[in-house]
């Protein structure tokens, strides 16, 4: 049995289910449990990434000075560490953002603006989704180069954390790369391998998708920089990762052995596919590429060794997917 899969990109609307239904703040833990403004906030802006289908106008918010309020904590905090740990794609194409999409401290840029921009630059685009997808639903969308970006910001209570995707971790994480063709590349390259992959499959692509485009490092110079948008919007991960963690060697000499840092290891997708990561903590063990390209290039061919019954094209003119 063939997995279902969608095989032109308005069918994307039949894989919107995300995995809580937009409910994640029925959980006890989260910081904005108790906020009931906060709450009927998300159900608004999650509402309307509900009612969204293909070729809609994406919802343009108009952002409350709270809201604002966070997003300029963490933009500044973040931009400042960008400087020294983000890798020089990244910082290349922060410009841009604030340029052509409304990037800046005192205000949250809207989709409908970074859509049309990456479009422009390497044909993806973004959708809004109301949280967590199921990684086939996520994966599959990456092979119409589509990006499921959330819309809502987190809990002001505390700008420095969130337990799920927000606006700042999609914006200040995820977009700027999508902008680089190389990534643009290889992101719609694990999407396509998603395409009708066993669930066994799925988990690989998942589990190399964590720690790369969520959580990869990559090295410039004798520096580790990140490229992951884990990493890029997180201080205290960005810090933890890039900051010059001792080598495999220096760890097993026995003398380093409790240090507070990541093993760094080089960029193997079959040992990222059977890494197990915790989803709440620092990674224990993260992997670097020597470059973006090389990171391509290795995931490239990780996906070629994955065996299925047909090899899944997709054709950018009218965005359908053509097996052979
Ligand atoms: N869903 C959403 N909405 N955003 C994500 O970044 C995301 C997801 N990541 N579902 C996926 C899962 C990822 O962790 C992998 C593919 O499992
Ligand atoms: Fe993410």
């Amino acid at each position: 049995d063939v997995p279902w899969f969608p095989l032109n990109i308005r069918e994307l609307d039949l894989t919107i289910d995300t995995l809580d239904g937009g409910t994640a703040l029925i959980n006890k833990d989260h910081p904005g449990f108790n906020d009931p403004a906060y709450r009927d906030r998300r159900t608004e802006i999650v509402s309307l990434a509900k009612a969204y289908r293909h070729g809609d106008k994406l919802p343009r918010i108009q952002y409350t000075d709270k809201e604002t309020a966070t997003w300029q904590a963490v933009y500044e905090r973040l931009t400042a560490l960008h400087e020294k740990w983000a890798c020089t794609e990244y910082r290349e194409m922060l410009p841009q953002m604030e340029k052509y999409c409304g990037y800046a401290p005192n205000n949250i840029p809207q989709l409908g603006d970074i859509s049309d921009f990456l479009q422009q630059r390497t044909g993806f685009t973004l959708r809004p989704i109301s949280g967590l997808l199921s990684a086939r639903d996520f994966l599959n969308a990456l092979a119409f180069r589509v990006f499921y970006s959330t819309q809502y910001i987190r809990h002001h209570g505390n700008p420095f954390y969130t337990p799920e995707p927000d606006i700042c971790h999609e914006l200040l994480g995820h977009v700027p790369l999508f902008a680089n063709p190389a990534f643009a590349d290889f992101s719609q390259e694990i999407g396509l391998a998603s395409l009708a992959a066993s669930d066994d499959d799925v988990a690989k692509l998942a589990s190399v998708y964590w720690f790369t485009v969520e959580f990869g490092l990559l090295r410039e110079g004798g520096q580790v920089k990140a490229f992951g948008a884990g990493v890029l919007s997180s201080f205290g991960e960005m810090e933890w990762a890039c900051s010059g963690a001792p080598s495999q060697e220096c760890r097993d000499m026995g003398s380093m052995k409790d240090l507070l840092q990541p093993e760094l290891r080089p960029l193997d997708p079959w040992e990222a596919a059977r890494q197990e990561y915790p989803i709440t903590t620092y990674q224990p063990v993260m992997f670097c590429a020597d470059s973006l390209q090389d990171a391509k290039h290795k995931i490239s061919q990780f996906c070629d060794s994955l065996t299925r019954p047909f090899f899944p094209q997709y054709d950018p003119l009218t965005q359908n997917i053509r097996v052979t």
